[in-house]
């Protein structure tokens, strides 16, 4: 039986950690569907066209990687992907009270579905899209945090010249 896991996301941008969680995750499985967010409620930095390309750009030499939008519920998308595996990653004991309740809210809404968590690496664990955007905003060096080409996009984003 094929293992399809869905590892869903803002990624308002990728960052190293996620890239690290995708990297883990998708050994594990046959498919990883890394599902990007398309949330009208939101204002996201990049746009979900933009977020779906970054990833693709990133994740080209993982061969068993997806990179797709979604809108709605995620057990939604999961229904229509053939999944029941969700992944998410854990940084500190702040994340759990969140992830609990979406991977409560989650399992209620179908049963069959079941959530993985996977720990971040150490040296991501501080890391987030919010404080990537934060430090390359102010011109900050953002490449210890994102791949190279995202850093690039950010900078195109805030319209900041290297020195
Ligand atoms: N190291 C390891 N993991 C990390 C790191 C890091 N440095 N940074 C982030 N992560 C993990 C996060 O913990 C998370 O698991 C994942 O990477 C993605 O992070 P984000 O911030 O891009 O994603 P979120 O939290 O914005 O995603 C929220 C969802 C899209 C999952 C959620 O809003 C959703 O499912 N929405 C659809 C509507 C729905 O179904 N709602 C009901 C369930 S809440």
């Amino acid at each position: 039986k094929m293992r399809t896991a869905v590892y869903p996301g803002s990624f308002d941008p990728v960052t190293l950690g996620h890239i690290n969680i995708i990297k883990r995750s998708s050994k594990m499985v046959d498919k990883l569907i890394v599902g990007v967010l398309n949330n009208s409620n939101k204002s996201p930095l990049f746009s979900v066209e933009e977020r779906v390309n970054m990833l693709k750009e990133v994740c080209k030499d993982i061969e068993n990687v997806e990179i797709e939008a979604f809108e709605g519920l995620l057990v939604e998308f999961l229904k229509e992907k053939n999944s029941n595996i969700i992944i998410r990653g854990l940084r500190a004991i702040s994340d759990f009270e969140y992830e609990l309740q979406i991977a409560q809210t989650n399992s209620s809404l179908d049963p069959t579905i079941d959530t993985i968590f996977l720990v971040t690496d150490v040296e991501y664990s501080y890391l987030s899209s919010s404080i990537v955007k934060e430090v390359a905003q102010y011109g900050g060096n953002v490449d210890q945090l994102v791949p190279r080409y995202i850093s690039g996009l950010l900078k195109e984003k805030y319209n900041y010249k290297e020195d």
